[in-house]
């Protein structure tokens, strides 16, 4: 597997365009620049990202231009949308055999520890990890706390409980969420084992602020970042990315 890593590596370092948020989060995401994919993968050329993250239907709609664009692309196999309220579960809405003919060179999934709907997204995750294994897919783990279950837990032990679960079900790499704490991000990442982390860039926040928590992730062990609305939500997307790339690739 550790070749199949490399295609969306690069010398071991990730540094993934994120454009799945139409699906989780509607078009309020967006503004008019933005919400034509064509923009993001524009941005993901030119910015020399490691992989674009899709789901199926930009993967399809436009997908000469991916191809052409030479961007590594991560299919996302599941997703929900945030207007249902109560314990998430997010529904698979590709197969590995779609991704590939896709030209995925590698596919994403969700699971919401914590859920009550926890056990169906390990198990939906436990197939798809086998096939993509079997097809010489690497896997990436959206491991996010949420629901009843973590609502008394810290921050801390949250985090380093993702990175845990991504190694015991077989994840290649776990993208997690970072609490701002550099210490506790060490620990997660220690967890993870030879699992490798990604850390997703959030709501676009302060650019001081974004490119500090960039400098803690990779000092944390951490293979670099997962990352959208802080980078197509920009006025400048390339003059940020160029300033991630620095750090990611110091
Ligand atoms: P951002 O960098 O924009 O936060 O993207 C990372 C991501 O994991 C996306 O892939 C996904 O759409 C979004 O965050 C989900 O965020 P949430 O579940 O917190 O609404």
């Amino acid at each position: 597997m550790k070749s199949k890593l490399n295609k969306i590596l690069r010398k071991g370092k990730a540094l993934f365009l994120a454009y799945d948020q139409g699906l989780e989060h509607g078009p309020s995401d967006f503004n008019d620049k933005n919400a034509d994919p064509l923009y993001i993968i524009d941005i993901a050329k030119k910015g020399g990202y490691t992989g674009l993250i899709f789901q199926k239907g930009i993967a399809e709609k436009y997908n000469k231009e991916i191809k052409k664009s030479k961007v590594p692309l991560i299919l996302k196999l599941n997703g929900k949308t945030n207007l249902v309220k109560g314990e998430p579960v997010s529904a698979q809405l590709c197969t590995v055999s779609e991704a590939l003919k896709l030209g995925a060179k590698a596919v994403g999934y969700t699971i919401y520890i914590g859920s009550i709907h926890e056990s169906e997204m390990l198990s939906e995750f436990e197939k798809i990890q086998r096939e993509a294994h079997k097809k010489g897919l690497p896997v990436i783990a959206w491991i996010y706390p949420r629901g009843k279950g973590v609502k008394e837990i810290p921050e801390k032990e949250l985090m380093a409980y993702a990175c845990r679960v991504g190694l015991e079900i077989g994840a290649d790499i776990i993208k997690i969420k970072y609490n701002g704490n550099p210490k506790d991000l060490k620990w997660a990442v220690k967890s993870a084992g030879r699992t490798k982390v990604v850390v997703a860039g959030g709501t676009k926040k302060d650019e001081k602020e974004l490119l500090k928590q960039a400098r803690e992730i990779i000092k944390s062990g951490a293979i670099g970042m997962a990352i959208g609305r802080n980078i197509w939500q920009n006025k400048e997307p390339l003059k940020i990315t160029k300033k991630l790339k620095k750090i990611v690739w110091a």
